[in-house]
C-alpha cells in the first residue's frame, strides 16, 4: 500500500471470510489483489454469528474507501448474500469446499441468489478470478488499473507460448 492510501485508510476492496478456516482463500485474493497494486482488507465475520459485525462492516466500508468486496464461505454459505442485502456495491462471492458435496453446495448457495439482490460468483476455492473480476470492476473507472490487467494477461499469454510443447507456434 502506498503511504498516501495508509494515511487515507483507502481500501478498495473488501475481503470478509465467514470462518477463519476460509483466510487461505482471502489471502490468495489478496496477493492478486497487490500485485495489481488495488489496496484491500481482510475481515472475519459470520453472518450468522455475528450479524451486527457484519452489518457495522458493510456500513462503515464507504468510509473505509471499499467500492467492491469479496465475500469468501462455505456450507450454508450466506454471507456473500447477507452482504449484498445491505449494500449496493458490487459483491463477488466464492463458495469454499467442504460440506456435504465438497463446495457443490456452497457454490449452489451463492450462485443461486434469488432475484433483486445479486452475487456474481466464482468457482470453489478461486481467490484469485475473485480480485481479477473486483479489479476488473474498478478498471471500469481506473485506466492505469486496466492497463494492469491487461499486462498481467500479457504475461500468462506469454508463459503459455514459451512452453515447450508450443514450440513453433
Ligand atoms: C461457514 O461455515 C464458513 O464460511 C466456513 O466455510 C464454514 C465452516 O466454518 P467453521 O465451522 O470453520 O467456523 O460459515
Amino acid at each position: 500500500m502506498s503511504d498516501d492510501r495508509a494515511r487515507t485508510g483507502d481500501r478498495r476492496v473488501g475481503i470478509v471470510v465467514g470462518s477463519r478456516s476460509d483466510i487461505a482463500a482471502a489471502e490468495r485474493a489478496m496477493a492478486v489483489l497487490d500485485e495489481l497494486e488495488v489496496d484491500s482488507e481482510i475481515r472475519v465475520i459470520s453472518a450468522h454469528r455475528a450479524p451486527d459485525l457484519l452489518a457495522r462492516f458493510v456500513a462503515g466500508a464507504g468510509d473505509r474507501g471499499i467500492r467492491v468486496f469479496i465475500a469468501i464461505a462455505g456450507l450454508a454459505a450466506h454471507l456473500p448474500g447477507v452482504v449484498a442485502s445491505q449494500t449496493t456495491l458490487p459483491v463477488i462471492g466464492v463458495p469454499m469446499a467442504g460440506g456435504v458435496s465438497d463446495g457443490l453446495d456452497a457454490l449452489l448457495a451463492i450462485v443461486q441468489m434469488p432475484k433483486g439482490v445479486p452475487v456474481a460468483t466464482v468457482g470453489v476455492g478461486n481467490g484469485e478470478n475473485a480480485a481479477l473480476l473486483a479489479a476488473a470492476i474498478l478498471a471500469v473507472g481506473d485506466d492505469a488499473l486496466g492497463a494492469r490487467l491487461r499486462a498481467r494477461r500479457a504475461v500468462q499469454a506469454g508463459a503459455i507460448a514459451a512452453d515447450p510443447a508450443n514450440e513453433g507456434l
